[in-house]
């Protein structure tokens, strides 16, 4: 609680052009809880570094990113939107948090295996840690919900074990999160693979849909999804492909599975995969247009980056004097 106001959390990478799967899962669930939350949404670019960035790109990215959770709708004085990298308190924080972490627990994460095997070259100890740092990012503003897609639940999972772990040696000092997962959207699957999730990082640019692509390559990309040769569009397990057409037409229309099952009877691939498209085509083309306008007024964002950082560095303080403490480090001689 901050100020009598329950408090969010939630926060991304700006590794890669974002896609559809990282707005319908986390962006969008974002903007929609906004009002109901004292909100935190970082641009985690210290977590990027555990994969090796281009400096240049990585500072460029940021700035898109940040940019573009204005242009989602996130009303940036209402709410925080920083980088984690201005707030010291994460890196802090998460030191504190590595002693009251086992290696188990760690070793046992889905994410550390999939990176660890996609970059054998650098399977440097931020990669083995990065759940910790993640922890860090959310206990620190006693954050009670996280909006995630579903494959970060694991990572949550950790946290609310650090947090409880924490807690029962001394007592209550951090709030144990609560993971929010939208019903629909949550897991947005590849357009050419529908076994595997939609992501930034696939090398096969027309299993994504990016946020900045134009509407000829989303609707492009949405004919080209491969489908089966079942011929019928029912939103079932059996057709993975069609499944996740349905899912991207709810989660950009807001319509349930169900209706759009019916509203689809009768028609083929090509007519749903025509309505899929133009759906996307609704829902990018305005972000877009207002991340293009927000990008050319760059003392306006400046302000946003100086402003928010102060705020949020004085949240991060408190908890972290609490925590600092509690641990027995020395009190500061004023
Ligand atoms: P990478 O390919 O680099 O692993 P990613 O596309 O999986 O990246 P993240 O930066 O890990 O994206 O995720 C940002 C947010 O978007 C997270 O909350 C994550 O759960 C959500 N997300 C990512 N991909 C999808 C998807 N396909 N469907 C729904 N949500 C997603
Ligand atoms: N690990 C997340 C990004 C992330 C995050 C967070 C999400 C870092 N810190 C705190 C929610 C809360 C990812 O890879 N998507």
């Amino acid at each position: 609680m901050i100020n009598g106001n329950k408090v969010l959390f939630s926060g991304m990478q700006a590794t890669g052009n974002l896609t559809l799967g990282n707005y319908l899962g986390a962006l969008k669930n974002w903007v929609s809880l906004a009002d109901e939350y004292e909100c935190y949404y970082s641009v985690v670019d210290m977590h990027s570094i555990t994969v090796r960035q281009d400096p240049a790109v990585l500072r460029k990215r940021a700035r898109a990113l940040l940019t573009l959770y204005i242009a989602a709708g996130i009303d940036p004085e209402k709410n925080c939107l920083y980088y984690q990298s201005h707030v010291s308190g994460h890196a802090e924080l998460a030191w504190i948090l590595n002693c009251f972490t086992y290696m188990g627990e760690l070793n046992r994460m889905t994410q550390f295996k999939d990176k660890a095997a996609k970059h054998a070259d650098n399977i440097n100890a931020g990669l083995f840690t990065y759940p910790v740092l993640m922890a860090a990012d959310i206990l620190l503003y006693q954050a009670d919900v996280v909006p995630v897609g579903i494959d970060q639940m694991q990572h949550l999972e950790l946290t609310r074990d650090i947090a409880q772990r924490f807690n029962a040696i001394y007592g209550d000092v951090f709030t144990v999160p609560q993971a929010y997962v939208g019903k629909v959207g949550a897991k947005i699957m590849s357009l050419q693979d529908p076994a595997k999730k939609m992501s930034k990082s696939d090398e096969n640019p027309n299993a994504s849909i990016y946020l900045m692509d134009d509407a000829d390559t989303i609707r492009r990309k949405c004919k080209r999804a491969v489908t089966d040769s079942e011929g019928i569009i029912l939103y079932r397990d059996e057709q993975p492909g069609v499944k996740n057409l349905l899912d991207i037409y709810c989660a950009c229309t807001g319509k349930a599975p169900e209706e759009a099952v019916k509203e689809f009877e009768g028609c083929g691939y090509g007519q749903l995969k025509e309505a899929v498209g133009d759906a996307v085509v609704g829902v990018l083309e305005p972000l877009q247009t207002r991340f293009k306008e927000l990008e050319k007024d760059k003392a306006y964002i400046d302000t946003i980056i100086k402003n928010n950082a102060e705020r949020a560095a004085y949240t991060a303080s408190k908890t972290l004097r609490k925590v600092q403490k509690k641990v027995g480090f020395p009190e500061r001689v004023r």
